[in-house]
Parts: structure tokens; C-alpha cells; sequence
């Protein structure tokens, strides 16, 4: 006979269950999010040799592309990954193409 205890506890392992699926995973280390038309950190300081990459967990595609088109994605559709490898020192400017208004950099020191 299921108790009020067990139901309870079913209960919350769906909860959490449900919270694990939809919650928003934090960016790993060197990684850029690109969610809600921002890049998340919008501001990424790194070492040198650091490749950094780029995921876009939005429906609409992004693009990652320098201010002096150091660097360019291709356009990233949801789930798409870019990554550079940063070996100089620097700050690099970036802004996603289709949304201007979306900027971002990486430092580099
Ligand atoms: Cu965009």
C-alpha cells in the first residue's frame, strides 16, 4: 500500500526531475551562452592558449563575429557550438551579426 510518505517522496523526485530538465545549465568554464539574445558571460577574461566556445541555447540563430573580423562564426542554429583558440593577449571585441545589438568580448592577458 503506497503511504502519504512514499507519495511524497515520488512526488519530489518528479519535481526535481523537472527542475534538473528545464532549469537553465550555468556556463561552463570558458564557455560563452548565447541565450535571450546575450552572451552570458558578456565578458570573459582568459589566459592565453585558452580556446574558448560558444553555445547558442536560443531558438533564433546567432552568430559569434569580431568587431575587426578577427574571428567569425558560421551562423549557429540552437545547440550549435563555435570555439577559438585565443593565443594573444588582447581584448576581443565581438557581436552577433543577425543582432548587433547583441555585444560581447573576451579579454585576454
Ligand atoms: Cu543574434
Amino acid at each position: 500500500m503506497l503511504t502519504k510518505r512514499h507519495f511524497l517522496f515520488a512526488l519530489a523526485v518528479v519535481l526535481l526531475a523537472f527542475a534538473f530538465t528545464y532549469s537553465s545549465q550555468p556556463a561552463e568554464p570558458n564557455e560563452i551562452v548565447i541565450q535571450n539574445f546575450a552572451f552570458e558571460p558578456s565578458t570573459l577574461t582568459v589566459k592565453p592558449g585558452t580556446k574558448v566556445t560558444w553555445v547558442n541555447r536560443d531558438d533564433e540563430p546567432h552568430t559569434a563575429t569580431a568587431t575587426d573580423k578577427r574571428f567569425n562564426s558560421k551562423t549557429l542554429e540552437n545547440g550549435d557550438r563555435f570555439s577559438m583558440e585565443f593565443t594573444q593577449p588582447g581584448i576581443y571585441k565581438y557581436y552577433c551579426a543577425l543582432h548587433p545589438k547583441m555585444t560581447g568580448q573576451v579579454i585576454v592577458k
